[in-house]
């Protein structure tokens, strides 16, 4: 799908306003000073774009809470609003010239901008609708009407499916129908810490979903298989990477680690069958957080060479 498929657009995102714990709009620059673009280009051979700078959208970030106060029981609506729109763009900008698409978080309400923009330059460029195939330990497809934390990283999924809609342009009404996916082309993997209301609104909308509990049962390379046949061949993929999908034994450096999740192995195995199937559009990798951890230089230093082996696999670093 990609017209220079060696071509990698970089969007390094330091956001962390989607949720209320500072330190993971340091991560892009954590991840790329442990050497990861140099990977990405020395080894894996991408032309990379727009890698000279780390974004924190000073014009568009509220400098006290007073300026941005609560909507629909969202916390910095205006703040993330903007910035994700703005985020569109940049990915749009890259994905309408046929380039893949690397974004590094920042939180997962950075999502809402990196798929809206690679949905929308598919729709353009190809005619098609683009999958999405969402790993995370949580399923972030609150409302705000059902999000006890009002944190908008756990809302992403409703805006882009238009479960969650808002007129007013401010808050996300800027979100159009060619930013959208359809909720058949989304899965997830590596569930395990889903709200009830997110669960009703899965089961309501029939929403693919497979969980730590899934992985158990059939092993990784069922559950993926089952995953890829879900969303059909030959279909554009944007794949949305949370770091808190592996078990905090790999990634504890994030702001909501759960226990009992998947293996860094397991993780890179996802990611390398992504990439497999030629249809890989976008990447992010979100909620890396290298100011969190019970150590925080062992864990921080951990995390970002899990994220970095997540992403080296997704844009092919193992294939032979
Ligand atoms: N479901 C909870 C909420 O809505 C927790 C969200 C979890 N945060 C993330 N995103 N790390 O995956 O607030
Ligand atoms: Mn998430
Ligand atoms: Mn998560
Ligand atoms: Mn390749």
């Amino acid at each position: 799908f990609l017209s220079h498929p060696e071509d990698l657009g970089i969007v390094a995102v330091g956001f962390s306003g989607g949720q209320g714990k500072p330190g993971v709009d340091a991560a892009p620059t954590a991840l790329i000073e442990s050497g990861l673009l140099t990977q990405l280009r020395d080894e894996l051979g991408y032309n990379l774009h727009g890698h000279d700078a780390v974004h924190s959208y000073p014009d568009l970030v509220a400098t006290s809470a007073d300026q941005d106060p609560p909507h629909r029981g969202m916390k910095n609506p205006r703040s993330v609003s903007a910035v994700t729109r703005r985020i569109a763009d940049q990915v749009y900008s890259h994905a309408r010239e046929g380039r893949l698409v690397l974004t590094l978080g920042g939180d997962h309400s950075i999502a809402i901008g990196t798929i809206a923009g690679s949905a929308k330059a598919v729709r353009e460029r190809l005619g098609r609708d683009i999958a999405v195939i969402w790993v995370d330990a949580h399923a972030d497809i609150n409302t705000p009407e059902t999000s006890d934390s009002g944190n908008v990283h756990g809302m992403p999924v409703s805006f882009l499916t238009g479960l969650a809609r808002e007129e007013k342009e401010e808050f996300f009404g800027w979100l159009k129908d060619e930013h959208r996916i359809s909720v058949k082309k989304l899965v997830y993997i590596g569930l395990r810490d889903v709200d009830a209301g997110e669960k009703k609104i899965l089961r309501e909308n029939g929403i693919k979903a497979f969980s730590m509990f899934d992985i158990d049962r059939h092993g990784i390379g069922r559950v993926v298989e089952m995953a890829l046949a879900h969303i059909g061949n030959d279909t554009p993929i944007h794949l949305s990477f949370d770091v808190d999908a592996l078990d905090p034994m790999w990634a504890p450096s994030t702001g909501t680690p759960v226990r009992g999740g998947l293996t860094l192995r397991e993780g890179d195995y996802i990611c390398e069958s992504v990439h497999q199937t030629g249809s890989l559009v976008a990447v992010d990798l979100v909620e890396v957080n290298p100011r969190l951890a019970s150590d925080v230089d062992v864990g921080a230093h951990e995390t970002v060479r899990a994220g970095c082996s997540i992403v080296r696999c997704a844009l092919g670093e193992s294939l032979l």
